[in-house]
Parts: structure tokens; C-alpha cells; sequence
């Protein structure tokens, strides 16, 4: 008999462990104190006011840099095996570069890893999640190749702080967002457009600064610290709107999974061959004597190919995907469709809508995609670092929030039942509501509210957070239909 079946379908096998997130520039506040430097979203947040919702900065945000202890005391009410959070760069290297250290970044990590080793919480530490430092966006920030090695030197920083007690390691958070949403659209810090460029030339980038950072800690750290690397890549389920679009559906999760996967997890590395063809074709036809699309050395292919432990995936939505018409006129990547690949995204009328504009719900997507990405890159472990929903409801009856994460865990259980997928564990987005991005604090995530108009940031549990303790604690989908039923 399986574990599985000894333990009743519901259960979740052993050692699947159970956290929450959050990142540096959402929750910590604290933007200038001590000897931090600007980074790219204190820079953008108070030079763009108008792109976000309300005007809002995360210059407090949940002020965790100082309420970390309360932080942590939520994520041992929720039994939580482990919680990831970011690191701020400006935080601890204000110079962007190794030839300076904060005394004041160094304790304040390190007082919240240790605490939390204390209270058995494992950090899952991200070591970027959007928040470059301005020094080095002053000279060009994701477009400079120097970038790999500016971003590969002050990993070895955080692995030499931290590593003998962080064990598993999120090199960058969702490099799609702050190349392709940045670059085309100009909503994600920088702020500059450069769709069709801009955005690939930081995508070629962060494979080679992922990389550069992961044999870093092969060769310097791992024989000692033995833990574990990887990336994360935020994917939506892209779907064919009929059976006739499934050609330009594959071509769409080549474009939103595999420029960020293929180099690294596939087996022949380099980009998704069929996306390197059509843009070299498009640019071609633009009059152009060398793709957009950067292409990678041999040496490159072979530098960012293998460059893992796991796999770190995030999940929220999807989308529907067809082929354009001729003529049509097609919105941004990843927005509402891709010039570069002629598909147009939409969604389907039963997808409900969650509390933000981008969100639809559909949980099966998170199953789908988990058994994608199994056949493209073989039968490799896989972190889901960030699930969660958007809502509004007052603050404690977060009841489409409640029903999000057990229609997602229910997925989740039949991939690694069914589809026998190795989801190694699972995180909430977020602990705590915090800044949002664009729409600032208008937009909620949290299974703790956040009072962000009480100096003191009051913390206070909604349905959800009762909801993932009973999972947590039970290892399982069976015990909570009380909560669901209260709500
Ligand atoms: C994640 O972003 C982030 O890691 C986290 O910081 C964030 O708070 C959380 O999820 C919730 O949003 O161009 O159609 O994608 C998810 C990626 C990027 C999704 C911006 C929404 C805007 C619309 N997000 N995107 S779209």
C-alpha cells in the first residue's frame, strides 16, 4: 500500500511542507533608515505617483522591519513549516556592490532567520524580488550584461551571511514581471518601454544571473551548506479557447513558461526553439540584420543549462489563448496578447473574477500546469512559491479566499497522486496584506489583515488563516469543512 493510501487520499504525503510568503519591499517599510540606499521601487514609487493606486509608497508598508517579531509570531499561530521573504539589496549592500556591508541589514536578517529557526520555521529566502538597487539601474539595471555578475556578487554576500542557516535558496522572483511587464508596458519599476527589446535583453540577463549566482554556491558554498538553489517563475495556465488554437496555445506557453525555463531546466538549454525562430523571422521582416531576441553563446547554453535543485513555480490564474486575425490588433505581453507570436489572450465566461482586474479563478489551471511542466523538463521537484487570491470581503469573512486555497490544495493532491508530479511543498501569497505594486494598498492578499491607517499596523486573522492552520496542522483537506461551513 502507498502512504498515501494509508493515510486516506486526502492527506498530503510526508515532508510536504506548508508556508507563507512575502517580499522585501511590500512589507518591510523602513525605506531610508540606517545607512540603506534607494532602490528601483523607492525610486519609482516617489517619482511616479500617479501609477499607483492611491499614490501609495511602501516607505511603511507592514513596517515589518520593525514588527518582525509579530511577524513571525502569526506564522508560528499558523504551524507554519516555513515562511520566505526577500532580501532587500539596498538593505544590506547599499553600495549595490561587495566593497560594503550594513551592519543594520546584516542584524536585521539575521535576527529574523535565527527567530525563526527558534520557533522551527524554515526561511525560504528569495534574494531578489523587484527591488534593484537605483545605483545600478542609473546604468541600466536588467539591460547591462554586467548585471549577471553585479547580481552573481552580492548573492555570494547573502549565501556567506546566511547560508549556514538558510537551506533553500529563490535566486530571483519572477523575472517575467520585471522584464516583460516592465519593459512593455512600463507599469513594474523601471518604468521605461522598450517593448519587443527591452524586455528580452533583460530576460537573456536574469538566465545568466541566475546561473552566475548558482555556481556560485556550487563551487564556493554547497560541499558546506548543502542546501538547495533555484529560480522562480510565475506561469498562468494558457489555454487553447478552441480545439483549433491549440498550436498557438503551446506557442504561448512557450513564450510565458519557456523563456524563462527552457535554458534552465530544459535538457537542450538556450531558448524555446520555436520562439527563437519567430522572432528572428519578425525582426527579419522589420528590416532588422539580427534578431531582437539576443541570442546565447554555446558557452552561455552551457553555463545556465542544469542550473537547479528544484523548480520554483508560482501560480495565480489563466488565461485562454487563439491565434490572431490577420490584421488584428493585438495588446501587450503579457497583458491581453503577443505581437511577437500573434495570439490574443481572453478568458472564459465561468472563470470567476478575483478582487483585482488581472485574476481569474481557475484551479484546475494549477494542475495543468504542474503536469506541463513535468513532460517539457522531465520529472524534476517543484516549490509552489506563491498561491493565493485577491479580496476585498471585510476583513475576517475572506470566504472566496478560504474556497481558492482548498480548490488549488485539492489540485495540487490529485497532481501528486494522479499525475504523480513531486510537489515537494506549497506557500501561501501572502502572509499578511502588504504594498501591492501598482495597486498599492488597495488590493489585498493576506490571510492576517493589516490595519495600514494604525501606526501600530494591527495584525488580525481572517477565516483563511484559520482555514491554513487546520490544513497545516492536519496535514490534510479533511478536517476543515466547520470553518467553510461557518463562513
Ligand atoms: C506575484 O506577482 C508577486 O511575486 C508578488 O510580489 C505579488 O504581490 C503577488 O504575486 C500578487 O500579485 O500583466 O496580466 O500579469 C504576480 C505577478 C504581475 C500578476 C503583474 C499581475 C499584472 C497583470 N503579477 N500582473 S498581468
Amino acid at each position: 500500500l502507498s502512504v498515501c493510501a494509508v493515510l486516506g487520499g486526502r492527506h498530503f504525503p510526508p515532508g510536504f511542507m506548508f508556508g507563507a510568503a512575502s517580499a522585501a519591499y511590500q512589507v518591510e517599510g523602513a525605506w531610508n533608515i540606517s545607512d540603506k540606499s534607494l532602490s528601483i521601487w523607492d525610486y519609482f514609487a516617489h517619482t511616479y505617483p500617479e501609477k499607483i493606486v492611491g499614490n501609495a509608497t511602501g516607505d511603511v508598508a507592514c513596517d515589518s522591519y520593525n514588527k518582525w517579531k509579530t511577524d513571525i509570531e502569526i506564522a508560528s499561530e499558523l504551524g507554519l513549516h516555513f515562511y520566505r521573504f526577500s532580501i532587500s539589496w539596498t538593505r544590506l549592500m547599499p553600495t549595490g556592490f561587495p566593497n560594503y556591508i550594513s551592519e543594520d541589514g546584516k542584524r536585521y536578517y539575521n535576527d529574523l532567520i535565527n527567530l525563526l529557526l527558534e520557533k522551527r520555521i524554515q526561511p525560504v529566502v528569495t534574494i531578489y524580488h523587484f527591488d534593484l538597487p537605483q545605483s545600478l539601474q542609473d546604468l541600466g539595471g536588467w539591460t547591462n550584461p554586467l548585471v549577471a555578475d553585479w547580481f552573481a556578487n552580492y548573492a555570494r554576500v547573502v549565501f556567506s551571511l546566511f547560508g549556514d542557516r538558510v537551506k533553500i535558496w529563490i535566486t530571483l522572483n519572477e523575472p517575467i514581471t520585471f522584464c516583460d511587464i516592465a519593459y512593455n508596458v512600463g507599469t513594474q519599476a523601471p518604468g521605461y518601454i522598450s517593448p519587443g527589446v527591452g524586455n528580452y535583453i533583460c530576460n537573456k540577463n536574469t538566465m545568466l544571473a541566475h546561473a552566475k549566482a548558482y555556481r556560485v554556491y556550487d563551487k564556493e558554498f554547497r560541499s558546506k551548506q548543502k542546501g538547495k538553489v533555484s529560480i522562480t517563475n510565475e506561469i498562468f495556465w494558457l489555454e487553447a479557447d478552441t480545439e483549433r488554437d491549440e498550436e498557438a496555445a503551446e506557442k504561448a506557453r512557450q513564450l510565458m513558461a519557456g523563456m524563462y525555463c527552457h535554458p534552465i531546466f530544459s535538457k537542450q538549454g538556450g531558448w524555446p526553439p520555436v520562439i527563437e525562430r519567430i522572432i528572428a523571422e519578425k525582426s527579419k521582416q522589420e528590416g532588422l540584420p539580427y534578431s531582437r531576441l539576443p541570442t546565447f553563446t554555446e558557452e552561455e547554453i552551457e553555463l545556465v543549462k542544469g542550473t537547479y535543485d528544484f523548480m520554483g513555480f508560482n501560480y495565480y490564474t489563466a488565461r485562454t489563448v487563439r491565434e490572431a486575425k490577420p490584421g488584428e490588433e493585438i495588446g501587450p505581453w503579457p497583458f491581453t496578447g503577443a505581437s511577437d507570436i500573434d495570439i490574443i489572450l481572453g478568458e472564459r465566461r465561468d472563470w470567476k473574477q478575483a478582487d483585482v482586474w488581472w485574476f481569474y479563478i481557475y484551479p484546475e489551471g494549477i494542475r495543468k500546469q504542474l503536469a506541463w511542466l513535468k513532460e517539457e523538463y522531465g520529472d524534476i521537484e517543484i516549490l509552489i512559491t506563491e498561491n493565493g487570491c485577491a479580496s476585498s470581503s471585510p476583513y475576517q469573512y475572506d470566504e472566496v479566499r478560504v474556497e481558492y486555497y482548498k480548490d488549488h490544495l485539492e489540485q495540487i493532491l490529485l497532481s501528486i497522486n494522479e499525475d504523480r508530479v513531486r510537489v515537494m511543498g506549497y506557500s501561501v501569497w501572502a502572509l499578511m496584506d502588504n504594498f501591492e505594486w501598482n495597486d498599492g494598498y488597495s488590493v489585498k492578499f493576506g490571510m492576517y489583515d493589516v490595519d495600514f491607517r494604525d501606526p501600530n499596523r494591527t495584525r488580525t486573522p481572517r477565516a483563511s488563516a484559520e482555514y491554513y492552520a487546520s490544513v497545516v496542522k492536519s496535514h490534510s483537506l479533511d478536517v476543515n469543512n466547520k470553518i467553510i461551513d461557518e463562513l
